[in-house]
């Protein structure tokens, strides 16, 4: 059968230009050739597949919006959005690698970083010579990275790092991490800190449920001493970290459509095929609600996310638009993964099917980037002017 027919219920196709088709296409592809295959037994193994680092790049997985002259592919926000798509289709884990590297280390070493800072670096993680990770949560401060307290001293020639990040996707590989830090005066600034500095140290961290698929870590800066071309001069305070969300965050509402079409497509199949009571289940009233329900949020969130997409184009989408995408798209995709498992009774909780992959990916997916509850309190401060978070 094939595992890749793309729900379009509202011919959302007309919508896209060949350039769109074609980048998705070919991400579609490789995704159904190089992840979809081996990506069941690497989650089993907690493993993350770096074989496919190469063929991610090539796709334009890493900083698809970057312009050529830095080695990005140059494409528009909606081909990076399918291409996300695309990738979390397969596994949420290999597009957390994927966001990483564009939105959260391409893209402030693109925006705020110097002439030689991005020639130094882009190129190399636009084909995934160079991998990167991206250090803003702290053991003590998650949802509100404000009050970090990873800091750095001006020794004269050089700074000194000091303090820990934790849960930071792609750390245990990664050559470079983009780490927030404060200074003196308490400002946040970005510092990119190379593996082998001495002082740096990436744990893994053992025994998840959820994005086995994905490798995550700590990263632990004891007495860094960090060159001062490593900082990025282009913007400082939280604002420049929460541009870095607003991109990774919109590719995530993209993502979380890819994850929950495989759910839906998987669940589909397979109520034409399972015969329960001498017919079908997908001849059953309720199991009908369940995919009804299904492709009509699947519709919804695709209408959303491409208006989105233009906004974002035109340069137009706010933060709070973006993080009503991302909640609503991850909320869609993890209750249609619960729904889809259960129409495969037993066989869903299996690693012969996709789904409950999908829905113990969608508990991290729903937590990182802003959790649910944070996102509601963005939208709640956006629409009443009355900020409730403290
Ligand atoms: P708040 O008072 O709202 O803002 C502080 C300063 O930042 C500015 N700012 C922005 N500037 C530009 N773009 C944005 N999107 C901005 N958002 C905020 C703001 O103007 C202000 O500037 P100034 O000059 O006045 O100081 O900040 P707050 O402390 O009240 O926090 C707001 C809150 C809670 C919404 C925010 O901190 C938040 O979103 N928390 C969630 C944390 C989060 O999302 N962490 C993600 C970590 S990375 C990750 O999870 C990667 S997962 C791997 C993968 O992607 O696959
Ligand atoms: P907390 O902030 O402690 O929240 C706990 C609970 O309290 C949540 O339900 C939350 O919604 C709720 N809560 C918090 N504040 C409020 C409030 N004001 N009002 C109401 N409810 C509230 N971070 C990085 O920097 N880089 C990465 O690469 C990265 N990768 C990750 C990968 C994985 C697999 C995971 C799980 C996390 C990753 N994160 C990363 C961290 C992620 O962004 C944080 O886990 C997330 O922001 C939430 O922070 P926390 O876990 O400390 O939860």
């Amino acid at each position: 059968p094939d595992l890749f027919q793309s729900p379009d219920y509202y011919l959302l196709d007309d919508l896209l230009t060949d350039e769109h088709k074609l980048v998705r296409d070919s991400a579609r592809a490789w995704v159904k050739r190089e992840v979809s295959p081996i990506i069941e037994d690497y989650a089993q193994r907690a493993e993350f597949p770096k074989q496919i680092i190469k063929g991610l790049g090539e796709i334009g997985g890493f900083g698809p919006y970057i312009p050529e002259e830095y080695g990005g592919a140059g494409l528009d926000q909606i081909s990076y959005g399918l291409i996300m798509q695309e990738i979390e289709r397969g596994d949420s884990g290999v597009r957390s690698t994927s966001s990483v590297q564009s939105s959260l280390v391409m893209y402030p070493i693109w925006k705020f970083g110097t002439e030689e800072q991005k020639m130094k670096y882009l190129p190399k993680l636009a084909t995934g010579e160079f991998m990167g990770c991206f250090g803003l949560t702290e053991p003590d401060y998650g949802s509100n990275p404000s009050d970090l307290v990873t800091n750095y001293k001006d020794m004269g020639d050089h700074y000194l790092l000091n303090g820990a990040k934790m849960w930071i996707s792609n750390a245990p590989f990664a050559d470079i991490a983009v780490v927030w830090a404060k200074n003196e005066e308490g400002r946040i600034h970005g510092l990119i800190v190379e593996r082998g500095m001495e002082g740096f140290t990436t744990p893994e961290t053992h025994n998840k449920w959820s994005l086995r698929a994905s490798a995550t870590g700590e990263l632990i800066f004891d007495n860094v001493k960090v060159p001062k071309e490593n900082l990025l001069p282009g913007k400082s305070g939280l604002g420049a970290p929460m541009m870095c969300l607003d991109s990774a965050r919109y590719g995530i509402a993209w993502g979380a459509i890819g994850a929950a079409m495989d759910c839906y497509d998987t669940a589909l199949r397979y109520s034409k095929e399972r015969i329960q009571f001498g017919k079908p289940i997908g001849g059953f009233q309720l199991q009908q609600k369940k995919l009804a329900e299904m492709i009509t949020e699947i519709t919804k969130a695709q209408l959303l996310t491409w208006r989105l997409g233009v906004l974002r184009n035109e340069g137009k989408a706010t933060t709070a638009q973006i993080s009503m995408a991302k909640r609503n798209n991850v909320d869609m995709a993890i209750n249609i993964a619960r729904e889809a498992r259960q129409m495969l009774g037993g066989m869903g909780i299996t690693g012969e099917y996709s789904i409950m992959r999908h829905s113990m990916n969608l508990e991290s997916v729903i937590t990182y980037e802003g959790t649910h509850d944070i996102h509601l309190l963005i939208t709640g401060a956006d629409i009443t002017g009355i900020p409730a978070f403290k």
